[in-house]
């Protein structure tokens, strides 16, 4: 085998895993709220290992939907800061952030 086709086999090799990779890649979707009981403007995103919440939710939510995934939220980006998980810690209740004095401080997530 002359050293092109082994490169080709090697770029081949590498796109087929790159792609097997994507496709068995579980992502945790959540949704946050601005407002108490999943009301108000909302963002959902991608939760893949400590991941910052969007801008536009930066500081403003007060209720989560983990669509059944259990998430730790923290107060300061990278995942710095107070950290509670939901379900679990302080924050029972996925609809009232302000009940564990949580309220407009969530500023990354990460996976439990
Ligand atoms: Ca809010």
């Amino acid at each position: 085998m002359n050293s092109s086709k082994l490169f080709a086999v090697l770029l081949v090799t590498v796109l087929y895993c790159k792609n097997l990779n994507a496709q068995v890649k579980d992502g945790t979707y959540i949704t946050l709220y601005d407002d108490q009981w999943q009301q108000g403007y909302s963002e959902t995103f991608e939760v893949n290992g400590c991941t910052n919440v969007p801008p536009q939710i930066d500081d403003r939510a007060s209720s989560v939907d983990t669509q059944g995934n259990c998430v730790v939220l923290c107060a300061d980006s990278f995942c710095e800061g107070r950290c509670e998980g939901v379900p679990g810690s302080s924050i029972t209740d996925h609809g009232n952030f302000e009940a564990a004095s949580f309220n407009d401080v969530v500023s990354s997530a990460k996976p439990c």
